[in-house]
């Protein structure tokens, strides 16, 4: 199995900054990239999994049962030690169910303010691709950083202005798109995918 043999992928997300940076990090591939709703999709899927590896294959599993084309889905957040791993699987639900971005950043910040302790922390990524109801592919990608005193930069989604790269010295949200989508537990997660399909 080769990527060239999907002529169209189905990012299966919802997450309108996810889906833009699966948009460039699949561009070198040439395949046709939509999102559910291109593909005509409204169901919302249940991530009832207990790690991110398998929400992803959860997502991917039930979606490639609702179209034709193959379907990579995503599950990822952001672990921060001093808080035992949370927010975790629970990185988009952290915080009220109509919280913004901005609240969730805060929320982080209170609570590791009251937890100390060292701000060492991790996003990753689970990919599963699956296609009519087979599992295909899964694969994952992590970045290690350090929880930021307080939000920096606009660019980017969700966790972003908070999590400092240190090899950087810029948080997710000071970099360019080209710098996260070069370092980003994301785009690890995605080359570990393309390395995967050319296996012969
Ligand atoms: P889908 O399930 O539709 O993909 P979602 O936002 O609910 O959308 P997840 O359940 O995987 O996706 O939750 C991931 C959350 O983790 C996301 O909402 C962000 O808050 C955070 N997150 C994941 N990747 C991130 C990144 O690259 N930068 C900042 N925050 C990120």
């Amino acid at each position: 199995m080769t990527v060239k043999n999907f002529q169209t992928i189905v990012i299966a997300t919802r997450n309108s900054g996810k889906l833009n940076e699966f948009k460039t990090l699949l561009a070198p591939l040439k395949n046709r990239v939509m999102s559910l709703r291109d593909a005509g999709i409204d169901r919302d899927i249940e991530e009832s999994g207990a790690t991110f590896a398998e929400n992803a294959r959860i997502k991917a599993l039930a979606y490639s049962r609702l179209t034709r084309f193959p379907v990579l889905a995503d599950d990822s957040g952001l672990e921060v030690k001093a808080l035992g791993g949370r927010p975790g699987i629970y990185s988009a639900r952290y915080a009220d169910p109509d919280a913004s971005d901005e609240d969730r950043n805060r929320k982080l910040l209170e609570e590791l303010e009251s937890a100390g302790g060292n701000r060492n922390a991790r996003f990753f990524c689970a990919l599963a691709l699956a296609r009519e109801g087979t599992l295909l592919l899964e694969t994952d990608g992590e970045c290690r950083g350090i929880i930021a005193g307080a939000p920096r930069g606009t660019n980017g989604f969700g966790y972003d202005p908070v999590f400092l790269f240190p090899k950087l010295g810029k948080t997710f949200a000071e970099l360019t798109r080209e710098e996260k989508n070069e370092h980003s537990h994301r785009s690890r997660a995605i080359r570990n995918l393309v390395a995967q399909l050319k296996q012969p």
